[in-house]
Protein backbone atom coordinates (compact mmCIF):
# COMPACT_ATOMS: atom_id res chain seq x y z
CA UNK A 1 0.00 0.00 0.00
CA UNK A 2 1.25 3.70 -0.65
CA UNK A 3 -0.10 7.01 0.36
CA UNK A 4 0.12 8.95 -3.12
CA UNK A 5 0.56 12.44 -3.28
CA UNK A 6 -2.65 14.84 -3.89
CA UNK A 7 -3.23 17.20 -6.93
CA UNK A 8 -4.23 20.92 -5.86
CA UNK A 9 -6.49 23.11 -8.08
CA UNK A 10 -6.43 24.81 -10.74
CA UNK A 11 -3.86 21.15 -11.86
CA UNK A 12 -5.31 20.86 -15.16
CA UNK A 13 -6.01 16.97 -14.32
CA UNK A 14 -8.57 18.08 -12.02
CA UNK A 15 -10.43 19.11 -14.87
CA UNK A 16 -10.57 16.14 -17.29
CA UNK A 17 -13.01 13.68 -17.64
CA UNK A 18 -11.88 9.94 -16.25
CA UNK A 19 -12.67 6.98 -18.20
CA UNK A 20 -14.51 3.86 -17.20
CA UNK A 21 -12.45 0.77 -15.99
CA UNK A 22 -12.78 -2.43 -18.21
CA UNK A 23 -13.15 -4.70 -15.41
CA UNK A 24 -11.55 -4.52 -11.37
CA UNK A 25 -9.28 -6.88 -11.69
CA UNK A 26 -5.78 -6.96 -9.35
CA UNK A 27 -4.17 -3.59 -10.93
CA UNK A 28 -7.25 -2.01 -9.90
CA UNK A 29 -7.97 -3.44 -6.49
CA UNK A 30 -4.18 -2.57 -5.44
CA UNK A 31 -4.95 0.97 -6.86
CA UNK A 32 -8.28 1.13 -4.62
CA UNK A 33 -6.24 0.16 -1.74
CA UNK A 34 -3.73 2.76 -2.02
CA UNK A 35 -6.69 5.19 -2.38
CA UNK A 36 -8.01 4.14 0.78
CA UNK A 37 -4.34 4.79 2.54
CA UNK A 38 -3.89 7.92 0.94
CA UNK A 39 -7.80 9.32 1.89
CA UNK A 40 -7.04 8.13 5.60
CA UNK A 41 -3.26 9.59 5.43
CA UNK A 42 -4.96 13.48 4.80
CA UNK A 43 -7.83 12.69 7.34
CA UNK A 44 -10.31 13.18 4.32
CA UNK A 45 -13.44 11.20 3.87
CA UNK A 46 -13.47 10.16 0.18
CA UNK A 47 -11.14 10.32 -2.45
CA UNK A 48 -11.77 10.02 -6.13
CA UNK A 49 -8.51 8.90 -8.53
CA UNK A 50 -8.04 12.25 -10.93
CA UNK A 51 -7.05 13.55 -7.33
CA UNK A 52 -3.92 11.49 -7.30
CA UNK A 53 -3.37 12.00 -11.02
CA UNK A 54 -5.58 9.03 -12.36
CA UNK A 55 -8.45 9.39 -14.81
CA UNK A 56 -9.93 6.33 -14.56
CA UNK A 57 -13.64 6.06 -12.90
CA UNK A 58 -12.60 4.75 -9.02
CA UNK A 59 -13.69 6.61 -5.68
CA UNK A 60 -13.43 5.68 -1.88
CA UNK A 61 -15.48 7.07 0.61
CA UNK A 62 -15.54 6.35 4.82
CA UNK A 63 -18.01 8.74 6.53
CA UNK A 64 -18.08 6.18 9.80
CA UNK A 65 -18.69 7.93 12.91
CA UNK A 66 -15.39 9.37 14.92
CA UNK A 67 -16.04 6.51 17.57
CA UNK A 68 -17.13 3.65 15.32
CA UNK A 69 -14.76 1.36 13.50
CA UNK A 70 -13.30 2.69 9.48
CA UNK A 71 -15.62 1.45 6.73
CA UNK A 72 -14.18 2.25 3.35
CA UNK A 73 -15.91 1.63 0.29
CA UNK A 74 -14.48 1.05 -3.07
CA UNK A 75 -15.97 1.99 -6.49
CA UNK A 76 -15.25 1.70 -9.83
CA UNK A 77 -17.39 3.06 -12.60
CA UNK A 78 -20.03 4.66 -9.99
CA UNK A 79 -23.01 6.00 -11.75
CA UNK A 80 -26.22 7.65 -9.78
CA UNK A 81 -28.70 5.41 -10.85
CA UNK A 82 -31.72 7.42 -8.76
CA UNK A 83 -31.61 11.34 -6.94
CA UNK A 84 -34.29 12.43 -4.77
CA UNK A 85 -36.07 15.54 -5.47
CA UNK A 86 -35.57 17.01 -1.64
CA UNK A 87 -32.72 19.16 -2.20
CA UNK A 88 -30.33 20.65 0.76
CA UNK A 89 -26.97 22.42 2.06
CA UNK A 90 -24.24 21.12 2.99
CA UNK A 91 -20.99 22.48 3.88
CA UNK A 92 -18.67 20.44 1.48
CA UNK A 93 -14.66 20.92 1.66
CA UNK A 94 -12.08 18.79 -0.84
CA UNK A 95 -8.40 17.62 0.01
CA UNK A 96 -7.83 19.79 -3.56
CA UNK A 97 -8.99 22.50 -2.09
CA UNK A 98 -7.39 22.87 0.73
CA UNK A 99 -8.83 24.94 3.83
CA UNK A 100 -11.48 26.09 2.14
CA UNK A 101 -15.39 25.49 2.91
CA UNK A 102 -19.02 26.01 1.80
CA UNK A 103 -21.86 25.15 1.25
CA UNK A 104 -23.61 23.41 -1.67
CA UNK A 105 -26.98 22.52 -2.51
CA UNK A 106 -27.60 18.69 -3.83
CA UNK A 107 -30.06 16.12 -3.76
CA UNK A 108 -30.21 14.76 -0.35
CA UNK A 109 -30.29 11.10 -0.92
CA UNK A 110 -28.96 9.07 -4.17
CA UNK A 111 -29.17 5.48 -5.26
CA UNK A 112 -25.52 4.30 -6.89
CA UNK A 113 -24.29 1.25 -8.92
CA UNK A 114 -20.84 0.66 -9.28
CA UNK A 115 -18.51 -2.03 -9.52
CA UNK A 116 -16.85 -3.47 -5.54
CA UNK A 117 -13.28 -4.25 -5.18
CA UNK A 118 -14.64 -8.01 -5.98
CA UNK A 119 -15.21 -6.72 -9.61
CA UNK A 120 -19.17 -7.43 -8.53
CA UNK A 121 -22.23 -5.33 -9.49
CA UNK A 122 -23.85 -3.55 -6.38
CA UNK A 123 -26.01 -0.87 -6.02
CA UNK A 124 -25.79 1.52 -2.68
CA UNK A 125 -28.40 3.95 -1.41
CA UNK A 126 -27.18 6.66 0.60
CA UNK A 127 -28.35 9.83 2.85
CA UNK A 128 -26.70 11.82 4.69
CA UNK A 129 -23.12 12.71 4.62
CA UNK A 130 -22.83 9.87 2.67
CA UNK A 131 -25.32 10.82 -0.09
CA UNK A 132 -22.79 13.95 -0.21
CA UNK A 133 -19.56 12.95 -0.70
CA UNK A 134 -20.57 10.38 -3.62
CA UNK A 135 -21.77 13.66 -5.38
CA UNK A 136 -18.79 14.84 -4.92
CA UNK A 137 -16.43 12.29 -5.33
CA UNK A 138 -18.53 11.10 -8.82
CA UNK A 139 -18.16 15.00 -9.52
CA UNK A 140 -14.67 14.74 -9.68
CA UNK A 141 -14.51 11.53 -12.46
CA UNK A 142 -16.09 14.57 -14.72
CA UNK A 143 -13.72 16.94 -13.87
CA UNK A 144 -16.22 19.00 -11.30
CA UNK A 145 -14.87 20.62 -8.34
CA UNK A 146 -17.69 21.35 -5.06
CA UNK A 147 -16.66 25.42 -6.32
CA UNK A 148 -18.05 24.84 -9.48
CA UNK A 149 -21.56 24.93 -8.14
CA UNK A 150 -20.97 28.02 -6.31
CA UNK A 151 -21.49 31.76 -7.84
CA UNK A 152 -18.76 32.77 -10.07
CA UNK A 153 -17.75 35.45 -7.55
CA UNK A 154 -17.55 32.52 -4.63
CA UNK A 155 -15.74 30.69 -7.27
CA UNK A 156 -13.01 33.01 -7.64
CA UNK A 157 -12.23 34.19 -4.24
CA UNK A 158 -12.05 30.38 -2.54
CA UNK A 159 -9.60 29.63 -5.91
CA UNK A 160 -7.89 32.49 -5.28
CA UNK A 161 -7.39 32.01 -1.22
CA UNK A 162 -5.89 28.73 -2.65
CA UNK A 163 -3.32 29.56 -5.11
CA UNK A 164 -2.25 32.58 -2.62
CA UNK A 165 -2.03 29.73 -0.18
CA UNK A 166 -0.07 27.58 -2.32
CA UNK A 167 2.56 30.11 -3.23
CA UNK A 168 3.16 31.07 0.14
CA UNK A 169 4.18 27.32 1.28
CA UNK A 170 5.77 26.11 -1.97
O1 LIG B 1 -12.66 15.07 3.13
C1 LIG B 1 -13.60 15.53 2.51
N1 LIG B 1 -14.65 16.06 3.18
C2 LIG B 1 -15.84 16.42 2.58
C3 LIG B 1 -16.73 17.18 3.34
C4 LIG B 1 -17.95 17.54 2.81
C5 LIG B 1 -18.29 17.14 1.53
C6 LIG B 1 -17.41 16.40 0.78
C7 LIG B 1 -16.19 16.04 1.29
S1 LIG B 1 -15.10 15.08 0.34
C8 LIG B 1 -13.56 15.56 1.02
C9 LIG B 1 -12.44 14.74 0.44
C10 LIG B 1 -12.33 15.05 -1.04
O2 LIG B 1 -11.85 16.05 -1.49
N2 LIG B 1 -12.84 14.16 -1.85
O3 LIG B 1 -12.85 14.39 -3.17
NI1 LIG C 1 -12.86 16.55 -3.39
Amino acid sequence: MAVLPILVAPHPVLKQKAKPVAAVDARVAAFMNDMVETMYAANGIGLAAPQVGVLERIIVVDVHEKDQPRNPIRLANPEIIWSSEDKGPCEEGCLSVPEQYADVIRPVAVRVRYLDETNTRRELDADGMLATCLQHEIDHLNGVLFVDHLSLLKRNMILRKVQKQQKASA
